[in-house]
């Protein structure tokens, strides 16, 4: 191996070893679907400069956006395999493949309101879905942004529970959200991010589900610009890292990135939660989206319940859900 040689395999791998690549001790790649005006890349820049300002040495970040490397579902992959990508914020949702346990922090209706959202990310009533993934997938939680409020996303509208019935929506990958959408009347289809926007455009699906932020950041009006407010989840985003990357760090590094992974998520959240009506006012007034009022969410709430009680049970999380429930 030459060092050029090296140098290239190092760059390929997105690791600590890419010293040679670009004279820092470490490089840690990251990923984004986003552009730099999105809350996930603002939190990962955030992240990015508190490790830098927590650690003594010298680390350096490679941040690729506008989903250079790929969308969740792609990272995740990398994530546990520990290569290409090694930090990224993913939807609890798109990690079920390695963990079936995990989608339970993002399922619908779990949180009532913004105050129960931070009530229970401020306690540690996930941390055994913490630990089933990091056992399972070999992903590291080490902050948990979010705060988006998800809302039903469709090139005609829908406003009430008879218009829902058989409704082809896109749903992520994990079983709960087809579930959770199926017990409600719709017709939930599991489609990868990146080809939402043709599978609209096209007729394949009548619509999808989706908060503010991303709506306008990827432009999701321009081929379903009815919003109908179902207000069906508080999103919970984890920061996370590759644990075969994280592992391999530095101690003091390592405590670096905890506390730099508290810190950017409290304020990612703060951020996301802050402009979620905002951005929908945005797209409103510049007349990409018409918001409509939907007749059927509690009815849907209570349709849910069941779903996630069965979820739970088959999971051994009675216990959690419950605990999480009353809070
Ligand atoms: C939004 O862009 C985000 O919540 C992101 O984390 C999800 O992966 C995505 O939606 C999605 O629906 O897959």
């Amino acid at each position: 191996y030459s060092i050029k040689t090296m140098a290239a395999t190092a760059v390929l791998l997105g690791t600590v070893s890419t010293a040679f690549a670009d004279g820092h001790a470490v490089t840690l790649r990251g990923a984004s679907m986003f552009d730099e005006d999105h809350s996930f890349t603002k939190t990962l820049r955030e992240f990015e400069r508190l490790v830098a300002e927590n650690y003594d040495g010298d680390v350096a970040f490679d941040l690729r956006l506008n989903g250079e490397l790929g969308v969740e579902s792609d990272y995740v992959t990398y994530l546990n395999q520990g290569v290409a990508v090694d930090y990224t914020i993913l939807a609890p949702s798109n990690m079920a493949v390695f963990s079936e346990s995990i989608p339970l922090m993002d399922m619908p209706f779990l949180f009532r309101d913004l105050d129960h959202w931070n009530a229970v990310l401020a306690s540690d009533a996930f941390a055994p879905l913490e630990d089933d993934l990091r056992e399972a997938a070999g992903i590291v939680i080490v902050g948990y942004h979010g705060g988006g409020v998800r809302n039903l996303v469709s090139a005609e509208p829908i406003t009430s529970m008879e218009e829902l019935a058989d409704h082809r929506m896109r749903v992520m990958g994990a079983p709960i959200q087809a579930l959770t959408f199926d017990a409600v009347g719709a017709a939930p289809a599991a489609i990868a991010y990146n080809e939402v926007y043709n599978a609209i455009q096209t007729g394949v699906i009548a619509g999808f589900e989706n908060e503010a932020a991303s709506i306008q950041n990827l432009k999701f009006y321009e081929v379903a610009p009815h919003i109908s407010l179902t207000q069906h989840t508080i999103t919970v985003r984890p920061i996370v890292m590759s644990a075969a990357i994280y592992d391999e760090l530095p101690a003091d590094l390592q405590a670096a990135i905890m506390t730099a992974g508290a810190e950017a998520g409290a304020f990612g959240r703060a951020l996301e939660s802050g402009a979620d009506g905002e951005i929908l006012q945005e797209m409103s007034d510049a007349g990409q989206i018409v918001i409509h009022e939907f007749a059927g969410r509690d009815q849907m709430l209570e349709m849910v319940q069941p779903v996630q009680d069965a979820y739970a049970a088959e999971l051994g999380a009675t216990e959690l859900l419950e605990s999480v429930r009353g809070m």
